[in-house]
């Protein structure tokens, strides 16, 4: 009899056990969506301030999760920010991460893990959808006609799709898993950002082709795609062109579809939006729609993607089971290479809200960025912090969330940030670095500016790039707007913030 009832309580264990697997892994593993902006400001979404047009889908996300008032990017352009993203490493210890042309090879180490990769052997499918801008091939240089490698794919995205730097460069095709999307053989793509290739019509020789004016003090002006001049100069893959109009919806498609194959495990998606980056031109949905021109408009079709991945996530019951990231990669900037009336019709509005400076610059408006969490059920729904998080941590945070432990040469400026990116950890990271064409540190309310000899301003952007020949100190919790240097008033602190950051300068942490 005792032994008929152990068989039976033996056999009940392991039935219970089985019955709970998948649910339980699904709780430690919910699916993991990093919807990324380009050149979007702190104060671009009605979330953060913007008055004169609505972001209802982003605010949304806000009202639903946990918005970061003291979020940063590593760094205030594209391709810096992204490499961090993806390493879990500073950008500025690895020579040739600045902006990467359209024909630079892989930038990212590919003997180290990246988020992807370790994301992957936790179990999920991973995805990259939309810009990538890290480079692709090997320093042999890319034939755009073969196989692309290595890229995406090779450093631990199951699935990709993208476009290869930005949208103002050649080539202006997608690319598949390293296959350049509807190419025709008989019309092979040849590269140069040297010198003319081909015949196509540039920018510079058929200004009467374009819809969209370059300005003539910031190049764009070679190769037309699109009726829209780029930098560097392309020749054939005439059928795999895209239309700057449709990338939007592209790729938002895309992400549903990777989300449908996958809405039975645990997915990571990289969502890397085109908008609001130069050239900006929008679907007609939303050309002529905010009244404050084609970047305005870009707002607007940014935000309908956004809603859209939610709802699919909604309709395939994933909500409650998904983290949404929301964020971008640098700030803003209005005119960037095109006159597009960005600068005409800004009217009132901040795009860097009460920051100074915006994209290349080391002020706040630089790297403070709009950043929101929704996870249901585990983030507070409308909940506001000031913690101070970087991007670099969310490979760690992401890891430790997923319980997979890293390697200790992997992510090495990655801080295990868990608690504050769900909100509860009101502090963050003891101190952040940020990054320009020079450095800052950030420690509390304390921020400190490296000395830097490179130009101030520069009059093409309009950017305060924040390069001093003097050291700057500004104290962010009564000036946020870092107007007051008050590097002689508090040369201790000064030393202070300037010593922590040499310290880091010279040596990379093993994982804590
Ligand atoms: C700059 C480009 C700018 C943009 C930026 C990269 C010029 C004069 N300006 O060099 O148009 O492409 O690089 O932006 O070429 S980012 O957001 O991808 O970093
Ligand atoms: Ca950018």
């Amino acid at each position: 009899m005792v032994k008929i009832s152990l068989v039976f309580f033996l056999s009940f264990l392991v039935i219970s056990s089985l019955a709970q697997t998948p649910n339980t892994k699904r709780a430690s593993k919910p699916n993991i969506v990093i919807i990324y902006a380009d050149d979007l400001g702190f104060g671009d979404l009605s979330c953060y301030g913007m008055k004169r047009i609505a972001t209802p889908n982003i605010d949304r996300l806000a009202k639903d999760g946990l918005k970061f008032m003291d979020a940063h990017a590593t760094s205030s352009t594209c391709t810096p920010s992204r490499y961090a993203l993806i390493t879990g490493r500073y950008p500025w210890r690895q020579n040739g991460t600045g902006v990467a042309p359209g024909d630079a090879s892989l930038i990212i180490p590919m003997d180290k893990g990246t988020i992807a990769s370790t994301l992957h052997q936790a179990g999920y499918e991973t995805a990259v959808i939309g810009k990538w801008h890290l480079g692709l091939g090997g320093k042999e240089g890319i034939d755009w006609n073969e196989q692309i490698k290595p890229g995406p794919n090779e450093i631990g995205f199951d699935y990709s799709f993208i476009m290869p730097a930005t949208l103002d460069r050649v080539p202006c095709v997608y690319v598949e898993n390293g296959r350049v999307v509807n190419l025709d053989p008989k019309d092979p793509i040849t590269v140069n950002y040297k010198h003319k290739v081909g015949n196509d019509p540039t920018g510079k020789e058929n200004p009467e082709m374009l819809k969209l004016k370059p300005d003539p003090n910031q190049g764009h002006n070679q190769t037309i795609v699109d009726s829209i001049s780029r930098i560097g100069w392309m020749s054939g893959g005439h059928s795999a062109y895209w239309r700057d109009e449709d990338i939007a919806a592209t790729i938002t498609d895309k992400t549903i579809q990777f989300i449908e194959r996958n809405a039975q495990q645990p997915f990571f998606v990289y969502f890397a939006s085109g908008d609001i980056h130069v050239p900006r031109y929008p679907n007609s949905m939303f050309r002529g729609k905010s009244g404050m021109g084609l970047r305005g408009d870009a707002i607007l079709e940014l935000d309908y993607s956004v809603g859209r991945l939610i709802k699919a996530l909604d309709s395939l019951k994933l909500t409650d089971n998904t983290l949404v990231i929301f964020s971008s990669d640098n700030g803003p900037v209005l005119n960037d290479g095109y006159l597009d009336q960005a600068v005409e019709l800004v009217g009132d509005h901040k795009p860097a809200g009460p920051l100074r400076g915006g994209k290349y610059s080391i002020f706040e408006g630089g790297t403070r960025i709009p950043f929101i969490v929704k996870w249901p059920g585990h983030v507070k729904p409308s909940t506001v912090t000031h913690a101070s998080i970087s991007q670099v941590d969310l490979f760690a945070s992401l890891n430790r969330l997923v319980g997979q432990k890293l390697k200790e040469e992997d992510a090495p400026d990655s801080y295990d940030l868990l608690s504050a990116l769900l909100g509860r950890d009101p502090k963050g990271r003891d101190y952040i670095i940020e990054q320009s064409s020079g450095l800052a540190i950030m420690k509390g309310q304390w921020k400190y500016i490296v000395p830097n000899k490179k130009t101030s301003y520069d009059p093409f952007t309009q950017t305060e790039t924040g390069n001093l020949p003097q050291p700057q100190l500004y104290d962010l919790k009564n000036d946020l707007g870092e107007k007051n240097n008050l590097v002689e008033k508090k040369p201790a602190i000064a030393k202070e913030l300037s010593a922590i950051l040499d310290k880091s300068k010279g040596f990379e942490k093993t994982r804590n």
